[in-house]
């Protein structure tokens, strides 16, 4: 056993490292003495911190420099690699801490996450270090954490098949007089029971009229006899999430929402075949749209057909008309989710995880697609 954990750090440590190099490369491509990361999942993939505080530098050459304060003070020992540590005593704040250790002042040009700093932090950072230019960036880490490795991929597989035995438990429960939350409930204990480290996200259950609700929260509403019910859930596993929904129907159900389950679930077999490198987010997104559209309910389809998945949910690629920019490429990691949603009578959603490969793709998720009627 001892062999085998030492061996999976190895590797982890290996791959920090190799995805730090690979970022100062970019660093240094930009023209930028240091990128200052702020956003936790980012700092997370490039030092393994997975605490809820803390800033890194990554300067242009050298170590990174870590900053997080006592809470995380023996977490950081096992868990920060390739990163010198500070501590930052109590009542200082991490931004402080810069100050002290002057990391700045040699620098002439630092990059921020431009989308997901705190205002609050860019403020403190423009009045201190007047002589400093500060540069916007975007999707520096991000573009990185696009193309995954083997061993994410097989994270984010795990996490999906965790997500189809917490689909099967949960389909056990479902029957007239349950409610959205007991179902929720249930969804939450079977993905920590099944080995998940945690929900990706609050559970998505509606139910009937409020299934019309894409990202609706469960509530006491009882499930009745003729509905469909869509739950939308997903795992995190090593640090890495899947993402699932399924709709079902419980009895026999109106005509019009069989009609529509049968459109969405063909847009979104449509759209997974089409997957391979080479295709852009756009034309994924447009082969669900079109058949959906054509079928006529376009208006009803009120959202992109995916988004990328990984160290965070909501990742880039995206898959949706405004996603051209983004040609599909090996190891990329994204869900398909069509869906129709019609006010006052109810919708359908189908999602899986698909990974491209260099002759097309994989689906991670195994649970069925045709309708479930319970
Ligand atoms: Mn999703």
């Amino acid at each position: 056993m001892t062999g085998r954990v030492t061996r999976l750090r190895l590797n982890f440590l290996d791959s920090l490292m190799a995805r730090l190099a690979r970022l100062q490369k970019t660093v240094r491509e930009h023209g930028l003495d240091a990128l200052l990361i702020t956003h936790l999942p980012n700092i997370y993939y490039l030092v393994g911190y997975s605490g809820s505080n803390g800033i890194l530098v990554v300067p242009a050459q050298g170590k990174p420099h870590f900053f997080t304060d006592f809470r995380y003070k023996s977490q950081v020992k096992s868990e920060v690699a390739g990163a010198k540590i500070s501590i930052v005593e109590r009542d200082r704040q991490l931004l402080d801490a810069i100050v002290d250790k002057q990391l700045f002042s040699d620098f002439d040009a630092v990059g921020f996450e431009e989308t997901l700093i705190k205002y609050s932090t860019y403020d403190f950072l423009r009045k201190k270090f007047r002589h400093l230019k500060l540069v916007p960036k975007r999707e520096m880490v991000e573009s990185m954490t696009m193309i995954k490795t083997d061993d994410e991929i097989e994270m984010i597989k795990k996490a999906a098949e965790i997500g189809d035995k917490v689909f099967n438990k949960a389909i056990e429960v479902i029957k007239p007089g349950v409610t959205e939350l007991d179902v929720a409930a249930e969804i939450c204990y079977w993905t920590k029971k099944l080995g998940a480290d945690g929900d990706a996200f609050e559970v998505i259950v509606v139910s009937g009229e409020r299934s019309a609700l894409p990202h609706g929260r469960a509530t006491s509403k009882k499930i009745k006899k003729g509905e469909l019910v869509t739950l939308d859930f997903g795992c995190v596993y090593r640090g890495f999430n899947s993402d699932m929904t399924r709709t079902v129907a419980v009895g026999k159900i109106p005509t019009e929402l069989q009609k529509i389950y049968e459109i969405v679930r063909v847009a979104q077999q449509r759209a997974v075949e089409r997957v391979k490198p080479g295709m852009n987010g756009r034309e994924i997104d447009s082969t669900a749209r079109d058949y959906i559209t054509l079928h006529g309910y376009g208006s009803k389809f009120g959202h992109g057909t995916g988004h990328g998945l990984g160290i965070e949910v909501h990742e880039i690629p995206i898959i949706s008309q405004r996603g051209e920019r983004f040609i599909l490429e090996p190891n990329m990691v994204f869900t398909v989710e069509p869906g129709i949603y019609v006010e006052g009578l109810g919708g359908v959603r189908i999602e899986d995880d698909v990974v491209v490969r260099p002759e097309g793709h994989e689906v991670l998720n195994k649970s069925p697609k045709e309708l479930l009627v319970l």
